[in-house]
């Protein structure tokens, strides 16, 4: 390991260390609290370097996208729970009367809302916040399903997160052949009616 990386790795743990040790956080960061998994909670977020929640005050399943956003999670199916469903938090309610369309990357940024700290809210409005839990596929990944052995079956697509199949018009073996190589099996080569069958 060379010596640059190795004080990289040194600072970049000392200041995590010294950041835990503060209870700093930063400014419009997030985190779920009080679900059963990493992907459900009560949405808190940091100001003046301290945790809060947020009210749920004209929430949307879009805000939720926001917040799954945020996190790092998938978007897609992200729904919300009103009135502190995952228990009343302490401390300041941070903001209120959120407002995101779904495409924006920071809740406290990008999405209107209420002047932080300034609401007409108790913590039984807690918003809670369900991301999707799963990754479900990679997107332009394709498999076959329902065939009667492997290598067989219908053909599916990932398209964002979500398995789909492909129409049949205008197909040719051509096609076929790239789906099979791109399934590592050279031995299909035929289709019928979007069905895949070993030569
Ligand atoms: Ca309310
Ligand atoms: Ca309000």
């Amino acid at each position: 390991m060379s010596v640059l990386l190795r004080i990289l790795i040194a600072v970049t743990f000392s200041s995590c260390v010294i950041k835990q040790a503060l209870g700093d956080c930063d400014l419009g960061a997030l985190q779920l609290v009080n679900g059963s998994s990493i992907f459900e909670g009560r949405v808190e977020i940091c100001y003046n370097n301290t945790w809060g929640t947020i009210c749920d005050d004209n929430w949307s399943d879009a805000n939720a996208q926001v917040v799954c956003r945020q996190l790092g999670f998938s978007t897609i199916g992200a729904y919300y729970h009103s009135n502190a469903y995952y228990g009343q938090g302490n401390g300041s309610i941070i903001l209120d009367n959120v407002h995101c369309d779904g495409t924006e990357a920071s809740l406290i940024q990008q999405c209107s809302h209420s002047n932080p700290l300034s609401h007409n809210c108790g913590h039984h409005e807690d918003i809670g916040v369900v991301c999707p839990s799963t990754h479900n596929c990679t997107h332009g990944s394709i498999r076959l399903v329902d065939g009667s052995y492997i290598g067989v079956g219908r053909l599916e697509i990932c398209i964002d997160n979500e398995w789909g199949t492909v129409c049949d018009n205008g197909w040719t073996n051509l096609n076929a052949q790239v789906v099979c190589k791109q399934l590592g099996q050279n031995r299909l080569t035929r289709y019928q009616g979007g069905i895949f069958f070993v030569n």
